[in-house]
C-alpha cells in the first residue's frame, strides 16, 4: 500500500504525548545488490501518565518484516500485529528492548522519500515522515534518542559511508565489503537521520568556534563537480561565524558534512551534522550559476547550518508547529544575507517573493494559519504560510522587541528548551517572560489565516496643527476560516513635509520631539494616532521596511508617491512608491485594453524612471529593484478577475513605452555600469549587473537592444550575464535566437543545473507557441519526469510562471498540464502535489477558463490510483468553488 492511502486527517488538538521514551536506538544497515537489509534494537521505557500502556505503536511503509524479537526472544504471530501502516507490539514490559529486522527496497524508490538512489549512489530524506519507509519506528518529531548505526557496504561501488555525529570505528570484511560506524551524540527525532552511501569526492576545509574547538568541515560532490564547491564552502564558514556573531550560538560536534544530489524533492535538508543538499544549492562556478544561484547558495546553506539549534537542539512536538523551526530559521537566514549584503534589497526581494506567492496562497483553496489545525498530507503543509509568514511573525517579535529584547528571548528559550521537542506557545512564552511583556493577543498570527488590510486615511487640522492617521484593520474570510479577530500589527510610519523633508514626531501626550520614525501599534479593528506640531498637509510614510504582513491601502496622489521616492528616508518605501506609481500605469492599461481604448502612458511614471536612472547615489542593486516593473503574477492579485492576456499586453506596453521615451538614458546607465572588470562576486560587482541587466531588459524593447545583447552575450564571462542576454533575445524573438539556444545547448548538454535553465528559459515564453515549446521540451533526452529539477524547470515553470501560455484560451494547456500532474503522480507524489497547486487560482479567471480548470481538476480527481497528496490539493481546490463566491 503507498503512503498515505489511509486518507486520514490529523488535528492538532487531538496531540497525545508518546507513551514510551527511547533510551537508545542502534541500526545496521546491510547494504546489497537490489535489497538493503536493515536491523534495529530500540530501547524504551514506558513513560505515560498512569503507567498503565503495554502496547507500543510503530510507524512503517512498504517494508518488508523480517524478524522481531522482545527482550531477547523471537515474537510470534500473534504478539504483534502489522499493518500497511503500522507494527504493534503486545505485552510490551515497562523496559523493552526491540529488535527489528527489515528489508527495504532502494532502487525501486522513485519518491524520493525514505533510502533511495541518485545517479550511483544511496541517500536518505527523513523529513517530514519518511524514516518510516526505512524502519519500524515511532516516526514522530517528539519521539528523540541517540543513535548508533553501522553501514555494511562494498568498498569498489561505496567507498564513502556516512551518517550523523562522529565516525566511531570502521574496518574491512573478507567478501570486498567494508563497514563504518557512526555514534551522534545529541538525541535527535527520526526525521533528522541521514545516511549517504556511495563514491563521491570531498573538499575539505576548517573551521575555528569562539570557544576554540576545531570542526572539520567537508562538501561531498559527484567527481566531476569538484571544481564548484568553493562558494558552498565559504557560505558555510560565513553561517558559523555570523550565527556566533549575531546570535553567540557555537556548533556543537567535530564534523560537518554537506552532501549534494541531483535527485532532491526540496531544497535542502538538515540532519544533524549530515546536510543534504539539492546540488542546485550547492554548485557554483562563475561561468555556470548566476548572481542569483550564488546568493541562494548562500541562504540556503545559512538555513540548514542555523537549523542545528532552530529546529535540531530545539526541535517541534508536532508537525503542526513546523513554523516553530522554519518561520524562525528562515527569519535568521534572511537577516545573514542582509548583513552579508544590502539589508534593504534583501528586504524588498522576500516581500515581493511574500506578495507574489504566499498572498495569493493565503487567499486560495490552500489557505491555513502559519500554524494549522489540521492536515492530511504532511507534505502539502511545507508552504509559503509556514516559511515566509512564519518568519514575518518571528519579525514582528523583532520589531515589537528590538535586536536586544529579541536576543534575550532567544537565550531563555534555549536555556529551557535545549534537548526538548516543543510549541510555538514555547516560543511566545520565551519572548515575552524575557521582555516582561504580554504577548498573549500577537500569538493571534498563529492561529489566523488570510492576509490583513490595513486601510490608512490621514487628516490634516490647519487651526490645531496636528496631523491624525487612522488605521483600520480587516482581515477577509477565508476558505478555511470564517471569523477573524483583531491583530497586533506594528506599523513603522514616519511624516514627510511636501518637500520631502522628514517631520520631528510628538504624539499628542508626549513631550520633546522623539525622532523621525515611529512604531505605532494597531491591536484594535481602528485606532486614531494624533501627531502634534504639523503646520501643513504631510505625506505619510507608511508600513516603514514592511513592518507587518499585510495589505496597505492609502489614498496617495501620484505626486506624493514621487516625494516619497526620490525622498523617504526608508528604503523598502521608496521602492514601494514606485511600484505602486508602475502598478497603477499598467492596471490602467489593463481596463483601457479591455473596453477597446488606446492605450497610454502618463507623465509622471516616466519622470520617475528619469529621476531613478539619473540617481548615480543610490546603491545600483536598488535602482535595478525600483525599475523592475511589479511582475504579472502580482498585478494579477490586484484584479478581481484576472486578465491574463490585459495584464501581459499592458504591461508590455509600459514597458516598451518606457524604454522608449527613456532610450539614451537606459543606454546610458547601462553603458556606466557595463565595467570591464572581470567578473567578481562581491555584492557591488553584483549590484552592477543587476541594473545593467534591468536596463538591458528595456533597451530589448527599442532598436538597439538586439545588437546590445547579442555583444552582451558574446562577450560575457559569468552565467548572469550570459542568461540575461539569451533570454532577452528569445524573449523579443531576435532571428538569431533559435541558434544561439542550440549552441548553449551544445555548450552545455552534459550539465545538468546549467540545462535546468535552458529548459526554464523556454518554458517561460510567453504566448500562443509555448504549448508546442513545452511539448518539444518534455520529449527532449535530457528532460526526466523522475528528476524533481527537470519537473520543476520545465512542467513547474510553464504552469507557475507563464500565464498566457499556460492559461490559453482553449484549455489546451490545462490538459498537458492535468497530463502531467496524473503522470507524476505514479512516480513522486509530493512533487505532483507541488504541481498540482498551479490549479489552486482556478476561481479568480473569467468562466471559460474556470470551467476548463474544473474540468481538468475532476480528471484528475478521478485518476486511479491517485495519491492523498495529490487528492487533497485537488479537492481544496475543487472545494473552493462554493466558498469563492461568497468572499
Ligand atoms: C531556505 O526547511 C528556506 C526554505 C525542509 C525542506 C529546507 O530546511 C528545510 C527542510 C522545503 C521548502 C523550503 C526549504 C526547505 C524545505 C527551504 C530551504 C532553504 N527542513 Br519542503
Ligand atoms: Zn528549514
Amino acid at each position: 500500500m503507498k503512503k498515505g492511502l489511509s486518507g486520514k486527517t490529523v488535528y492538532r488538538e487531538k496531540y497525545t504525548p508518546y507513551p514510551w521514551t527511547l533510551e537508545h536506538a542502534r541500526f545496521r544497515f546491510d547494504i546489497g545488490e537490489d535489497v538493503t537489509r536493515v536491523l534495529s534494537v530500540l530501547q524504551f521505557n514506558r513513560s505515560d501518565a498512569d503507567g498503565s500502556v503495554t502496547e507500543i505503536e510503530l510507524d512503517g511503509q512498504d517494508m518488508e518484516l523480517v524478524t522481531i524479537a522482545m527482550n531477547g526472544s523471537r515474537l510470534e504471530a500473534g504478539d504483534y500485529s502489522c499493518t500497511a501502516e503500522k507494527l504493534l507490539v503486545h505485552n510490551a514490559t515497562q523496559r523493552c528492548e526491540l529488535e527489528i529486522e527489515v528489508l527495504i527496497k532502494p532502487h525501486e524508490n522513485t519518491a524520493l522519500e525514505g533510502l533511495y538512489p541518485s545517479s550511483d549512489f544511496l541517500l536518505t530524506q527523513c523529513e517530514a515522515e519518511g524514516f518510516r519507509k526505512i524502519s519500524y519506528f515511532p516516526d514522530r518529531p517528539d519521539v528523540m534518542t541517540c543513535y548508533e548505526v553501522t553501514i555494511i557496504a562494498d568498498k569498489q561501488r561505496y567507498p564513502v559511508l556516512l551518517s550523523n555525529g562522529n565516525a566511531v570505528e570502521s574496518g574491512d570484511l573478507d567478501d570486498g565489503r567494508h563497514w563504518v560506524r557512526w555514534s551522534d551524540p545529541f538525541a535527535k527525532p527520526c526525521y533528522l537521520f541521514a545516511l549517504v552511501a556511495g563514491n563521491l569526492a570531498c573538499i575539505e576545509d576548517h573551521f575555528k568556534t569562539r570557544s576554540g574547538r576545531d570542526v572539520t568541515l567537508r562538501v561531498y560532490v559527484e567527481h566531476e563537480n569538484q571544481d564548484r564547491c568553493e562558494h558552498a564552502m565559504e557560505s558555510l564558514i560565513h553561517s558559523m561565524k555570523w550565527d556566533e556573531d549575531r546570535f553567540d550560538l557555537e556548533y556543537d560536534l567535530d564534523i560537518y558534512n554537506i552532501v549534494a544530489t541531483n535527485d532532491f524533492n526540496m531544497g535542502a535538508m538538515e540532519n544533524k551534522s549530515l546536510n543534504i543538499f539539492n546540488s542546485k544549492y550547492v554548485l557554483a562556478r562563475p561561468d555556470t550559476a548566476t548572481d542569483f544561484d550564488y546568493q541562494g547558495i548562500e541562504g540556503v546553506i545559512g538555513h540548514e547550518y542555523f537549523h542545528n539549534w532552530t529546529g535540531n537542539r530545539v526541535t517541534c512536538q508536532d508537525w503542526f508547529q513546523l513554523t516553530l523551526k522554519e518561520g524562525l530559521t528562515v527569519f535568521r537566514d534572511q537577516e545573514f544575507s542582509s548583513d552579508m549584503h544590502s539589508r534593504a534589497v534583501k528586504r524588498i526581494q522576500d516581500v515581493r517573493q511574500l506578495r507574489s506567492r504566499q498572498f495569493p496562497e493565503d487567499s486560495g483553496p490552500m489557505s491555513h494559519p502559519a500554524r494549522p489545525d489540521k492536515y492530511l498530507e504532511i507534505n502539502n503543509f511545507y508552504t509559503m504560510t509556514v516559511y515566509q509568514k512564519g518568519a514575518e511573525i518571528v519579525r514582528m517579535y523583532h520589531t515589537l522587541l528590538g535586536e536586544d529584547g529579541f536576543q534575550k528571548g532567544m537565550k531563555l528559550y534555549f536555556q529551557r528548551h535545549d534537548g526538548q521537542a516543543v510549541t510555538c506557545d514555547d516560543f511566545l512564552a520565551s519572548m515575552a517572560d524575557a521582555n516582561e511583556v504580554c504577548l498573549e493577543k500577537f500569538g493571534r498570527w498563529y492561529g489566523q489565516s488570510g492576509t490583513p488590510q490595513l486601510t490608512v486615511s490621514g487628516h490634516h487640522d490647519v487651526d490645531a496643527r496636528t496631523f491624525t492617521l487612522i488605521l483600520s484593520q480587516r482581515t477577509p474570510a477565508t476558505h478555511d476560516q470564517e471569523i477573524k479577530q483583531a491583530l497586533v500589527i506594528p506599523v513603522a510610519v514616519g511624516l514627510l513635509d511636501s518637500q520631502g523633508k522628514a517631520h520631528e514626531l510628538r504624539l499628542t501626550g508626549e513631550d520633546g520631539p522623539g525622532g523621525h520614525s515611529r512604531l505605532l501599534l494597531l491591536e484594535e479593528d481602528k485606532q486614531e494616532f494624533v501627531f502634534e506640531g504639523i503646520a501643513e498637509q504631510p505625506i505619510p510614510s507608511l508600513l516603514r521596511g514592511f513592518s507587518a504582513p499585510v495589505k496597505l491601502e492609502y489614498p496617495y496622489t501620484s505626486s506624493e508617491l514621487a516625494v516619497l521616492m526620490a525622498h523617504d528616508s526608508d528604503a523598502f518605501v521608496r521602492w514601494e512608491a514606485a511600484q505602486l506609481l508602475a502598478q497603477r500605469e499598467i492596471l490602467a492599461n489593463v481596463e483601457r485594453l479591455a473596453i477597446g481604448s488606446d492605450p497610454r502612458l502618463m507623465p509622471e511614471l516616466t519622470e520617475a524612471f528619469a529621476a531613478l536612472l539619473a540617481d548615480t547615489e543610490t546603491d545600483p542593486a536598488l535602482i535595478a529593484e525600483a525599475l523592475s516593473l511589479p511582475a504579472e503574477e502580482y498585478l494579477a492579485e490586484q484584479m478581481k478577475v484576472i486578465d491574463v492576456d490585459g495584464i501581459h499586453a499592458a504591461r508590455k506596453f509600459v514597458k516598451s513605452s518606457l524604454a522608449k521615451a527613456l532610450g539614451n538614458e537606459f543606454s546610458m546607465r547601462y553603458q556606466s555600469v557595463d565595467d570591464t572588470e572581470p567578473y567578481s562576486k562581491s555584492p557591488a560587482s553584483m549590484a552592477r549587473r543587476s541594473l545593467k541587466n534591468v536596463c538591458l531588459s528595456f533597451l530589448l524593447e527599442t532598436d538597439s537592444g538586439v545588437s546590445l545583447a547579442e555583444s552582451q552575450l558574446e562577450s560575457s564571462d559569468n552565467m548572469t550575464d550570459t542568461l540575461a542576454a539569451l533570454q532577452g533575445l528569445l524573449w523579443v524573438e531576435a532571428p538569431a535566437a533559435d541558434h544561439l539556444l542550440k549552441a548553449f545547448e551544445d555548450n552545455w548538454s552534459e550539465d545538468a543545473l546549467v540545462m535546468d535553465k535552458w529548459f526554464s528559459m523556454q518554458a517561460a515564453l510567453p504566448g500562443k507557441r509555448a504549448l508546442e515549446r513545452v511539448r518539444q521540451l518534455l520529449d527532449h533526452p535530457g528532460f526526466s519526469l523522475t528528476n524533481p529539477n527537470k519537473v520543476r524547470s520545465v512542467i513547474g515553470v510553464f504552469s507557475m510562471a507563464n500565464p498566457t501560455g499556460f492559461h490559453t484560451a482553449d484549455g489546451s494547456g490545462y490538459r498537458l498540464h492535468a497530463d502531467q500532474v496524473m503522470a507524476l503522480d505514479k512516480l513522486n507524489p509530493q512533487v505532483a502535489a507541488r504541481m498540482a497547486g498551479a490549479f489552486n487560482p482556478w476561481t479568480r479567471y473569467d468562466s471559460q477558463r474556470r470551467d476548463l480548470m474544473k474540468a481538468e481538476l475532476n480528471r484528475i480527481r478521478t485518476a486511479e490510483g491517485l495519491s492523498a497528496s495529490v487528492s487533497e490539493i485537488i479537492n481544496n481546490a475543487l472545494a473552493m468553488e462554493k466558498t469563492s463566491s461568497s468572499l
